[in-house]
C-alpha cells in the first residue's frame, strides 16, 4: 500500500535538451573566440558553382568591408589563388572526401590566419563552405550568420527540395540574376517557398555584374554586425 502511494506520487520529467556533439562543442568554443577577437563570421553555403568565390571577389571592391576568408574545397587551392590575386587574405582547407567543413577544421585554419597576421584590421571572417546543398547544413561552425546562395541556373524549385539547408539560413541570396531569363527562373516561387519554410530568413537577389546588388547585401551584413545579430539558427 505504501509502495503504491509512492508510485502514484512519482512524476515523470521529460528531458528534451539537445545532446551536444563534439562538433557543437567546438562550434561553441569558436563563437567565443570570434567574439573575443571582435570578428563577425559568415558561413556561405551553396551548390558548387553558384558564385560564392565570385561574391568574395566582388566584396573586395568595397573598402569599408574588411574581411579574410577560410576556403573549403574537396581538392585544389584554386579558390584561394583567385582570392590572393585580388589581395584578399585567405586560407585554403582541402577536405579530401569530406563534403562539408567542421568546426575543428575552422579552428586550425583560424590559428594559421592569426599566426600569419591575416586577421589584423579585419572585421569579418568569411567562410566558403564546400559546395554542397546537403551536408554543410548539419555542421555548426559558430558563425554569426549562415548565408545560403542559390544561383538561377540551378532552378527555382530548390528551397523545398533541400529544406535542411534553407532552414539553417539567416540570409538566402539568389545569385546570377543577370541570366535569370535563360533559365525561366521564377524569383517569386523561391520567395514564397522560403516564406513557408523559414520566414525569418532575409532574402536578396544579386549579380556579380550589378555592383549595387552586392552593395545592398554588404550593407545588410554590416547592419547585422552593428546590431550584434546572432544566427537565428542552431544546427
Ligand atoms: N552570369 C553570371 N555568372 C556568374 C555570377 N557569379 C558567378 N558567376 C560565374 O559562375 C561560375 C562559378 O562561380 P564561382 O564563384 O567559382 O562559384 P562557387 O563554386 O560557388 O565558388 C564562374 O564561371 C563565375 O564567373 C553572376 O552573378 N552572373
Ligand atoms: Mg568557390
Amino acid at each position: 500500500m505504501k509502495n503504491q502511494n509512492i508510485k502514484n506520487q512519482t512524476k515523470s520529467i521529460e528531458i528534451s535538451q539537445k545532446i551536444l556533439s563534439k562538433n557543437d562543442l567546438k562550434a561553441n568554443e569558436l563563437r567565443e573566440i570570434y567574439k573575443s577577437d571582435n570578428l563577425y563570421t559568415l558561413n556561405f553555403m551553396s551548390s558548387p558553382g553558384s558564385g560564392k568565390t565570385t561574391l568574395m571577389e566582388c566584396f573586395s571592391s568595397f573598402s569599408d568591408f574588411k574581411f579574410a576568408v577560410i576556403e573549403g574545397d574537396l581538392e585544389t587551392n584554386r579558390d584561394v589563388e583567385r582570392l590572393h590575386k585580388r589581395g584578399i587574405k585567405a586560407y585554403q582547407i582541402t577536405t579530401g572526401d569530406a563534403c562539408h567543413l567542421e568546426a575543428s577544421m575552422i579552428e586550425i585554419a583560424y590559428k594559421k590566419l592569426k599566426e600569419q597576421g591575416s586577421l589584423e584590421g579585419i572585421e569579418f571572417l568569411v567562410i566558403e563552405n564546400v559546395g554542397n546543398l546537403v551536408c554543410p547544413a548539419s555542421y555548426d561552425l559558430g558563425a554569426n550568420l549562415n548565408i545560403v546562395l542559390l544561383s538561377t541556373p540551378e532552378g527555382d524549385d530548390k528551397v523545398l527540395k533541400y529544406p535542411t539547408m534553407f532552414l539553417c539560413a539567416d540570409i538566402v541570396v539568389v545569385s546570377k540574376v543577370d541570366i535569370m531569363e535563360y533559365f525561366d527562373f521564377d524569383i517569386k516561387r523561391v520567395e514564397s517557398d522560403l516564406k513557408k519554410l523559414n520566414s525569418k530568413a532575409k532574402f536578396f537577389t544579386i549579380s556579380s555584374k550589378y555592383s549595387s546588388s552586392i552593395r545592398a547585401l554588404v550593407d545588410y551584413i554590416k547592419e547585422c554586425k552593428d546590431k550584434n545579430i546572432a544566427s537565428n539558427f542552431r544546427f
